[in-house]
């Protein structure tokens, strides 16, 4: 089990705090805070609020006393308590000040104790951020609008001195690829700003439409902000399919404005980024004299990366500049992010004018006309008064002097820069990408690929070692990236982005040596609920089942557990739904030796939670026993280790990357020996392939199966060479003459090197393997 007792015990102590009755000072005190503050010191009792109850301003900085008036007012709403203004100070009152007295510009302190709470903070920032802390400290009807008896009004006794570890503490947003309208966006910047998070990244310019109202060029959004048709399911699935629905959106720049004011108004900071010189297809649909090719281009109806980019022409860089005016007069924000990634070179080298253009500034190639384009652009924006963001590309060919590098294709370009003296932002794949898979749930809906769970996102640790001190200073935080290919519906957004959002923003605020997993999970099971109220349907996998199951001396042994620090699993092996009734999980392994289907799920409160999960073991000669291989799979599809083959469970159809499949990259062979224990008669000798030629998987071309009594002669019993199938999964079933044999070797021969004119094509083919099944 992954978690210490004391967790459950707080959980328990939790559900006893939530059924106490309305007033009690003697329930316990929770305080289930994310991100957690730096420093929080629980006390006995707490503040209840009633009709005495008070709220005084002791500032007369308009910020600040907005700040008060919002919350007032939301307590109000909530509560439907009068919440008089009162005195500073004063007995049963919740006083707000501002203070010189705390070191960090973000900080804030409050002090709770049963007769009266003090917040102070250096400026407005902080009591807003002390404001969120308090949100989450008081019950979760704080956000309903119709008061209700039922609830305690009350905030646990505390004394919390808090400020962030990172300045820049962000999210992103691509609006490109699908579009969300302004209360979307609203929503997301209040979840940002719940979160204690400070930037805003707007992704708002794509291949697959263009979203930003430019009053000098309208066709940017009349005919580049709108698509003919969308990529249906994944980017791999093989032929592509398309709907051809026109789609698309764009927001006016008095909804930027809007947007802008309602993040100022929320501390956050909106950096707006408009793509160059690559990612621009959508713009040369609207404007295709500023390309390099000949068009006609259209908005790019499937994702990936376009070789339509800007050709580098003085007309390019006027359309450039004249964009950038009008964004630069909608956003306050010192920072203008310009893309610079993924940006194919294909054009620039086949084009006259690009190769002369190099030729005439001594730029060397492509990549030093990257950076002379990057360069230009920089220079532009500095006399706007702007600094520049770009992504790490950004970085080849040489980078812009004031410029600040967003490292997303690991955290090497982040090092490199911050070494150069530049400004990061760390937002690597591994980490920080939320658009990656959270789980292998077999119904966990379609993602763009990767694996990034929820403890991966926490275990994040922005700073890289290889800085020093000083170098380490210009790590300025981390960001969480959303981009939307696979996103189309705000509900499956809001899926995407939470709770990891949470665990990033944990990663940008707590320093890192308050930060623990475990404790995390605690706090977030509460906070859950506290989005929902604010109509967030955040992923919940901390009910989920993982599972391993592992052939061990003849049986198929299955080990549960769960990641929810509350409940129990509960599970049959007859195939029966799990009840309420129904065995407890214990952490000791269940072991299996015949076919049968475990069912098991997560009961709390009596109730049954999160997805239930289902394992079917189906029983032969091989399940149980030991195999070995030639030659080792490749790290990254190595399953549960070579135990996958021989566990009774066979590879699903619809993920190549689970944990059963055995993934044999660069034209490798797959050549594996099973020792069955003693002689045993062979009639039948089977195992699946995974087929799909889009990612690189295809069939072998060839299937031996050999037998041997004594482990060193073998003698060849079937060969199959006609593989063939149109499936996902092609099964090769072999019957053999009722051999006796104690072992079994089976080679499958890599499909070799992908031919031309397929998907990566000239590449070594991975060869995909699972479950051998001996009958
Ligand atoms: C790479 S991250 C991209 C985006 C894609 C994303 C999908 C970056 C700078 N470019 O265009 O949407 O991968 O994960």
């Amino acid at each position: 089990m992954p978690f210490k007792p004391s967790y459950l015990l707080l959980a328990v102590v939790c559900l006893a705090a939530c059924a106490a009755p309305r007033g009690a000072s003697d329930a316990a005190n929770r305080y289930d805070v994310i991100p957690l503050p730096a420093q929080l010191e629980p006390k006995s009792g707490a503040f209840v609020l009633d009709a005495h109850t008070a709220i005084a301003t002791a500032t007369r900085d308009a910020d600040a006393a907005r700040v008060v008036a919002e919350f007032g007012a939301q307590l109000r709403r909530a509560t439907g308590l009068p919440l008089p203004a009162g005195t500073p100070g004063g007995k049963r009152t919740i006083t707000f000040a501002l203070t010189d007295a705390l070191a960090h510009p973000e900080g804030y302190e409050i002090s709770v104790t049963p007769t009266r709470v003090a917040v102070t903070a250096s400026q407005a920032q902080g009591l807003f951020y002390a404001v969120q802390t308090l949100y989450q400290l008081l019950p979760d009807a704080v956000f309903t609008d119709t008061p209700s008896d039922e609830v305690a009004w009350r905030i646990p006794a505390v004394e919390i001195a808090d400020a962030p570890r990172f300045v820049y503490r962000g999210m992103h947003l691509d609006v490109a690829r699908h579009f969300f309208d302004v209360a979307a966006v609203k929503q997301y910047i209040d979840q940002l700003a719940f979160h204690k998070m400070n930037y805003f990244h707007w992704h708002l310019t794509d291949d697959q439409g263009w979203r930003i109202e430019i009053k000098r060029y309208p066709k940017l959004t009349e005919v580049g902000g709108y698509r003919n048709g969308t990529l249906i399911g994944h980017y791999n699935d093989q032929p592509q399919r398309f709907s051809n629905t026109r789609y698309g959106g764009f927001y006016t720049q008095a909804d930027i404005s809007e947007v802008v004011a309602y993040a100022a108004a929320r501390f956050v900071t909106v950096v707006p980024e408009i793509e160059m010189p690559g990612h621009a297809q959508a713009v040369l649909a609207a404007y295709p004299e500023l390309g390099c090719g000949t068009g006609p281009y259209e908005v790019w109806q499937k994702w990936g990366v376009s070789d339509n980019v800007f050709c580098p022409t003085e007309q390019t860089f006027t359309f450039l500049q004249n964009v950038l005016d009008e964004v630069v007069a909608l956003f306050p924000s010192p920072y203008i992010h310009i893309g610079g990634d993924e940006c194919p070179k294909l054009q620039w080298e086949q084009s006259a004018f690009c190769q002369q253009l190099i030729k005439d500034n001594n730029l060397g190639d492509a990549h030093g006309l990257q950076s002379y384009f990057i360069r230009r652009i920089e220079a532009y924006l500095d006399t706007k008064g702007k600094k520049i963001i770009g992504w790490d590309e950004i970085l080849e060919g040489g980078l812009a002097p004031n410029a600040t590098v967003m490292s997303w294709r690991g955290i090497e370009g982040g090092i490199a820069a911050a070494k150069a003296g530049h400004d990061v932002v760390m937002t690597p794949t591994s980490h920080c990408y939320l658009d990656y898979y959270q789980s292998d749930h077999p119904e966990e809906p379609l993602a763009i690929g990767g694996f990034l769970p929820l403890a991966k996102v926490y275990a994040q640790e922005p700073i890289p070692a290889e800085l020093t001190a000083d170098e380490a200073k210009h790590i300025l935080g981390t960001q969480g990236n959303l981009w939307t290919e696979y996103i189309p519906t705000l509900e499956k957004l809001h899926y995407m982005a939470f709770p990891r959002m949470c665990a990033l923003a944990e990663v940008a605020w707590t320093p890192a040596t308050r930060r623990d997993y475990n404790d995390f999970v605690v706090r977030l099971l509460p906070h859950l609920a506290r989005l929902n109220q604010r109509g967030i349907g955040a992923a919940n996998h901390l009910f989920d089942i993982v599972s391993t199951t592992l052939p061990d001396s003849g049986k198929v042994v299955v080990t549960l557990a769960k990641l929810a620090p509350v409940g129990d699993i509960l599970y049959t092996t007859d195939g029966s739904a799990p009840s309420s009734e129904s065995e407890r999980y214990t952490g000791v392994p269940i072991a299996v030796d015949s076919a049968c289907t475990l069912r098991a799920a997560v009961y709390w409160d009596g109730q049954p939670q999160g997805r239930p999960w289902r394992q079917q073991v189906r029983w032969h000669l091989a399940a149980g026993k030991p195999a070995t291989l030639a030659a080792p799979p490749h790290e990254k599809y190595s399953g549960q280790g070579l135990g996958s083959l021989t566990n009774g469970v066979s590879g699903s159809t619809d993920r190549y990357g689970d944990a059963e499949w055995l993934g044999f990259g660069d034209g490798q062979d797959f050549e594996a020996t099973l020792d069955l224990g003693q002689s045993e008669y062979i009639s039948r000798v089977g195992l699946c392939f995974f087929n799909g030629e889009g990612q690189w998987i295809y069939l072998p071309t060839s299937v031996v199966v050999s037998t041997s009594e004594d482990g060193e002669h073998f003698d060849v019993q079937k060969t199959e060479t006609a593989i063939q199938g149109s499936a996902k999964v092609v099964p090769v079933a072999m019957t053999l003459k009722a051999v006796p044999a104690r072992y079994v070797r089976i080679r499958a021969t890599n499909y070799g090197t992908i031919p031309a004119g397929r998907q990566g094509a000239g590449n070594g083919a991975w060869l995909f393997v699972d479950e051998v099944v001996i009958e």
